[in-house]
């Protein structure tokens, strides 16, 4: 937790208040599996940097120590893989996005987010359901860092779509006139990816 914060807002996904906690067509798991394509990045700290970029009046950069340093939030959330395994009541901890993208002034153009990660991995989300209340970028995952595999030292939580939006290893996000595919959406992946819907695949939609 940044130095001086010793209070933070506690915010309860909308989706753990559903009488039924798992979506159709999925399993719960206690276990937390990885997954992902590639390797595990090795990240070194003192070169990482986060950047806003796209439809911004000026594009916002920092380092690892500012960007840790903004206001933490804790967020208790149900996460749903399209592989069909859900995992309940996980506590994600680290700055919200509201608070990450208000270091920059998004033009009105703005429709949607490009998540830019190490080695090139991307995935887009309507900037809306980027800036749900839920949403933060991770830095802990029930009060401890991140595991390299679960994308250390940072990845994006957006708990209400399916967990491959919740890009690991970030490093910037691009504000967009207009939805355009990530990794995974350009390999059939549904653009948008509601659990409950089941929007798994582009295919399907
Ligand atoms: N950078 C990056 N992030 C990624 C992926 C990836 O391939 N690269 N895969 C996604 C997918 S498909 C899922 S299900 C989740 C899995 O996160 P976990 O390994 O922490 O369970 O990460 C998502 N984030
Ligand atoms: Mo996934």
């Amino acid at each position: 937790m940044p130095e001086g914060q010793e209070k933070r807002p506690v915010i309860v996904s909308s989706d753990m208040a559903r009488e039924v906690r798992i979506p159709p067509g999925q399993v719960e798991t206690k276990k937390w599996p990885v997954l992902h394509y590639g390797d595990v990045p090795q990240v070194n700290l003192a070169e990482w940097d986060f950047r806003i970029v796209g439809e911004v009046e000026a594009q916002w950069k920092c380092n690892w120590e500012t960007f840790r340093g903004l206001p933490w939030v804790d967020v208790k959330c149900d996460i749903h893989c399209v592989t069909r395994w859900s995992r309940l009541n996980n506590m994600f901890s680290g700055p919200s996005t509201r608070t990450v993208l208000a270091q920059a002034k998004v033009k009105p153009t703005a429709t949607h987010v490009l998540v830019h990660c190490e080695q090139g991995f991307t995935t887009n989300l309507p900037l809306e359901e980027f800036l749900g209340e839920d949403c933060l970028f991770g830095i802990e995952h029930d009060g401890k860092a991140l595991e390299p595999d679960h994308g250390w030292p940072v990845r994006l939580v957006v708990p209400r779509l399916y967990f491959w939006k919740s890009a690991k290893w970030v490093r910037g996000i691009e504000l967009m006139s207009a939805d355009v595919a990530g990794f995974w959406e350009q390999n059939g992946y549904h653009m948008h990816g509601d659990p409950w819907t089941e929007e798994r695949h582009s295919w399907e939609a």
